[in-house]
């Protein structure tokens, strides 16, 4: 399977992307795994006070950002990745919720664009362009149902949720297959089990019996039991 190698961002707060250079993703950029560019919104404007945004038709509160420069950011930026699809992610509280599932679909994608909406959102033109573009899939994406300032936090926590699972990115990729949300019962996802470790006793509390017992099939059904427990007394 193909797997993605360029994340582009446009933003008109680059600067809120400074993290991406951190930790994992830090590393997964100096190893050359993945490319990741980072773009003003700005930088496309014509206008002295590089305006972004306008008043909505049709009247209501806010501003809407303008098509003209989230268009010719785009199109830059798609340049960046010749020959290969563009999967452009707008990011909004109204898109499809962000899931394991979603984040490894993601995986198989060589060019992901995030653009990060303010304020009310962009012009809904922008998504209805590129999805009818060659070479582009368009996906609105949220992280959850509550309301972000902008796309820009969202779009950190899908990047870090895609890169974490390409190959060569994590150490010792057997710890993914048992993290939470990975961990399956039939076609359940699951949490993930309680870990410990040394000391055997801190404050009072002791590691369970079962996990010193060196005996893996009754730890391996101790664990399951665990996961779903947690699973079932997780507040929805
Ligand atoms: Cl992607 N954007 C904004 N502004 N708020 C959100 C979100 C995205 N996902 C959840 N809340």
């Amino acid at each position: 399977m193909s797997k993605v190698n360029r994340f582009d961002v446009i933003t008109i707060f680059p600067d809120y992307l400074a993290p991406l250079n951190l930790s994992l993703i830090g590393r997964a950029i100096d190893a050359g795994l993945i490319e990741i560019g980072i773009h003003d919104l700005r930088d496309q404007t014509s206008d002295v006070h590089g305006s972004v945004d306008d008043t909505p038709y049709g009247g209501g509160a806010g501003m809407v950002m303008s098509p003209e420069p989230w268009g010719k950011a785009i199109d830059a930026v798609a340049e960046l990745a010749p020959g290969v699809e563009h999967e452009l992610i707008v990011l909004t509280p109204a898109g499809e919720k962000l899931t394991q599932d979603l984040a490894i679909e993601l995986t198989s994608s060589k060019h992901l664009i995030f653009a990060c909406g303010r304020y009310e959102g962009i012009d809904v033109r922008v998504s209805d362009y590129y999805a009818n573009a060659s070479g582009f899939k368009v996906r609105e994406v949220s992280i959850g149902d509550y309301v972000l300032g902008g796309g820009e936090v969202a779009t950190l926590v899908i990047m870090e949720a895609i890169i974490r699972l390409l190959p060569g990115v994590i150490g010792n990729p057997s710890s993914l297959d048992e993290e939470s949300h990975t961990l399956r019962d039939g076609d359940d996802s699951l949490v993930e089990y309680p870990n410990y470790t040394k000391p055997k006793e801190w404050r009072g509390l002791s590691v369970p019996d079962v996990l010193l017992s060196g005996n893996h099939g009754e730890i391996a059904k101790w664990r399951l039991e665990q996961a779903k427990s947690r699973t079932n007394n997780r507040p929805k």
